[in-house]
């Protein structure tokens, strides 16, 4: 298997990504409204984490291309209502097609996972020509992301399975999580105008 050969429409696609959605942001900034987009980061999926992930889908290495998560892209927002803003400038867009939208945050995962994944069709240019990839947007908040961010590594550690107490601890945490994204809606107008107040008192 050449990795280098297979990965490098993915690399691709990754920084493409990373580069629209930071300007998504900077263009918020110019305008001087509220960023929808707090900050961006991405990866392509390691190796043996592809290899894993091919394993438990029943994909052979010739369908590798069907896993939809090799180039991942990832979104934090202040508020839950950014989210969404973000999905809708995601669904206006011309240069990708979506494939599918998973909403963990209305409906959210047993293990207390929330967040928004949108799935797109990117086309990378090459030089044999165009060749489209998967790629998986997740959109969160800050509050979301510091819960999967620990839950992920804590993953990570115990392997999947969780000692009781810390299974517990962590649908606390994710419930914790939750009413923090609440309140902070609720006062986020509030927020914005302090923000806005902040931020024209540095420039001057
Ligand atoms: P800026 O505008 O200078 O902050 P890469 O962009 O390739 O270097 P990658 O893969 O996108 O890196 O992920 P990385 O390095 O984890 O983080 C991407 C960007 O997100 C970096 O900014 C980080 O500063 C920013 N970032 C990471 N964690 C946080 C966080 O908790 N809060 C905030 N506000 N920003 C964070 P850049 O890309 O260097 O750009
Ligand atoms: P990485 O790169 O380590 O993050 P499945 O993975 O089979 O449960 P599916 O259908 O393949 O689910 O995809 P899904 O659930 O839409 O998205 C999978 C990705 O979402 C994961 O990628 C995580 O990034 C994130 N995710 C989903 N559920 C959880 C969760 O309970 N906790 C945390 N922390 N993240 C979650 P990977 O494969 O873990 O890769």
């Amino acid at each position: 298997m050449e990795w280098d050969l297979f990965l490098e429409p993915y690399r691709q696609a990754v920084e493409e990504l990373k580069v629209k959605f930071k300007g998504i942001r900077r263009q918020f900034e110019l305008e001087g409204t509220h960023p929808a987009i707090e900050f961006v980061t991405g990866r392509v999926k390691p190796i043996p984490s592809i290899l894993e992930k091919a394993e438990k889908k029943g994909l052979g290495m010739d369908r590798l291309d069907e896993l939809y998560d090799i180039a991942g892209i990832r979104i934090m927002c202040q508020f839950v209502e950014d989210i969404y803003t973000v999905v809708d400038l995601i669904r206006m867009r011309n240069d990708f097609e979506i494939v599918e939208e998973k909403d963990y945050i209305s409906h959210k995962k047993k293990s207390g996972y929330r967040s928004y994944h949108v799935i797109i069709s990117y086309p990378v240019q090459t030089i044999h020509g165009e060749k489209r990839v998967l790629a998986e947007i997740q959109i969160r908040t800050l509050a979301m992301n510091f819960w999967a961010t620990i839950e992920h590594s804590l993953n990570y550690k115990y392997n999947g399975e969780f000692p009781e107490d810390i299974q517990t601890r962590l649908k606390r945490a994710a419930e914790a999580a939750f009413q923090l994204d609440e309140e902070m809606s609720l006062i986020r107008e509030e927020i914005r105008d302090a923000q806005k107040f902040f931020s024209t008192k540095k420039e001057k």
